[in-house]
């Protein structure tokens, strides 16, 4: 299903005289207006195939109704999600859940909603059916090298299907660890891994990245092979300049500092970019500014003063994607109201008053500087969103417009109440 351009209009229409009143308020404050808003219209955030659907936990699956059936479909969710919002312009494919059976034809229907694929994800932390050897004790480290060569040709398989889709990363997030002291030679699993990393790394195109994940436990409960950003920036120091550490927001311990790990990993170069979402204990995987929203605002603020100092272009030097799971919500309500709190601490960072942070760091006046980060944090950004989304052909209020267009019940009409979609 696509949501037509004309609906949008009807229902920004009725919504303009809010909206404006609103806007004019917040703009009174700020400088540089125009400025913010061409880099809001401009920054897009991939969507990943498998949030489509409800996820679940270990202890069930709650199916909503009109989830996507196929690729295709997914596709189409994410163009519904482009359509109100105008800042969902990419897909990330994760393999073998979604396999392109024609890549042609698939990029040119993600084509016709205005979308790209960006990174694509290998999986290896799951048996494929049939598949002649096992990940259950892991896979670029297994001692068994023909574990290891099963785990590299998937990788590369991987990467020639985002050949054909236009992709420009791999993502490679490994389950590899051990459950018990003893089961495993650190050394050991880090070498093996390294070699199997260095071979997918070796067929790589030239205009490629490969991202490397890291996550300090889960599925394995007593060491992750990629444990942390310490570790991942160790293997992609010794990778090559293609390589790069991707920080997924909910694979840190309890209370890590995550700004200053963004920070230096940008000072490094070597930040591919993220899996945003929220958490409350660990890989939570809820709905993005959900539960901190300050920490996403800090971590802007470090990724605009990182991005600007390296002169970066904030739109495209970085992987920007969502990872999370829909237990409870309707999946394209609750990307939406992600993407949103994205772009809501992004316009946040934009704000700061960088000169007199400085200034004030320079004197250790901790007081100012701590009030110069929170009149940014604390204005009420969603007005300067809602006008990007508005210039930029969108909905001034996304998920008010994905209600009022029914949009989920014209689809649980097109696709039926009892759907199921890959993933999780
Ligand atoms: C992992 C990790 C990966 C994601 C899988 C589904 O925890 O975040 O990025 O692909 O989950
Ligand atoms: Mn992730
Ligand atoms: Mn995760």
């Amino acid at each position: 299903m696509q949501v037509e351009k004309y609906k949008i209009d009807g229902f920004n229409n009725e919504a303009l005289a809010d909206h404006k009143r609103r806007l004019d308020f917040v703009a009174a404050d700020v400088a540089n207006v125009d400025d913010i808003l061409k880099k809001l219209e401009v920054f897009q955030i991939a969507i990943p195939s498998w949030a489509l659907g409800t996820g679940g936990t270990r202890f069930g699956r709650f199916s909503g109704g009109g989830e996507p059936r196929s690729l295709e479909e997914k596709i189409e969710d994410v163009g519904v999600l482009h359509a109100l919002n105008k800042s969902s312009g990419a897909i990330s494919l994760h393999i073998p859940w979604d396999i392109p059976k024609d890549a042609q034809a698939i990029k040119a229907l993600a084509a016709q909603h205005g979308l790209a694929f960006d990174a694509v994800n290998s999986n290896t932390f799951q048996d494929q059916p049939c598949a002649p050897e096992s990940y259950k004790f892991g896979s670029l480290q297994h001692v068994d090298k023909a574990v290891r060569d099963l785990a590299i040709a998937h990788n590369i398989e991987v990467i020639k299907q985002g050949v054909a889709l236009g992709s420009k990363a791999l993502t490679v997030w490994l389950a590899d660890g051990s459950s018990f002291p003893g089961q495993l030679n650190f050394r050991g699993a880090f070498e093996r891994t390294l070699d199997s990393l260095k071979q997918i790394y070796a067929a790589l195109p030239d205009d490629w990245k490969m991202y490397l994940e890291y996550k300090c436990y889960e599925p394995n409960f007593y060491s992750t092979t990629v444990a942390d950003w310490g570790q991942s920036l160790l293997y992609v120091s010794k990778l090559g300049p293609k390589a790069y550490t991707l920080v997924d927001l909910g694979h840190h311990l309890p209370n890590a500092n995550i700004e200053q790990i963004v920070s230096l990993l940008l000072m490094e170069g070597r930040l591919a970019g993220f899996h945003f979402n929220d958490s409350k204990y660990g890989d939570d995987d809820l709905t993005v500014g959900s539960i901190n929203p300050y920490q996403l605002f800090l971590i802007f603020n470090e990724l605009v003063e990182g991005m600007d100092a390296r002169g970066m272009n904030h739109a495209t030097d970085l992987g920007w994607m969502i990872d999370a799971s829909h237990n409870l919500k309707d999946p394209i309500e609750d990307l939406l109201q992600s993407i949103q709190a994205i772009q809501i601490a992004y316009t946040q960072a934009l704000l700061v008053d960088k000169a007199a942070l400085q200034a004030a760091q320079k004197v250790n006046d901790v007081a100012l500087a701590q009030e110069i980060l929170q009149k940014a944090y604390r204005t009420d950004v969603r007005a300067l969103v809602s006008e990007a989304s508005l210039r930029a052909g969108g909905a001034i209020d996304p998920i008010g417009a994905y209600r009022k267009l029914k949009v989920r019940e014209n689809l649980i009409k097109e696709r039926g109440e009892k759907t199921v979609a890959t993933g999780l």
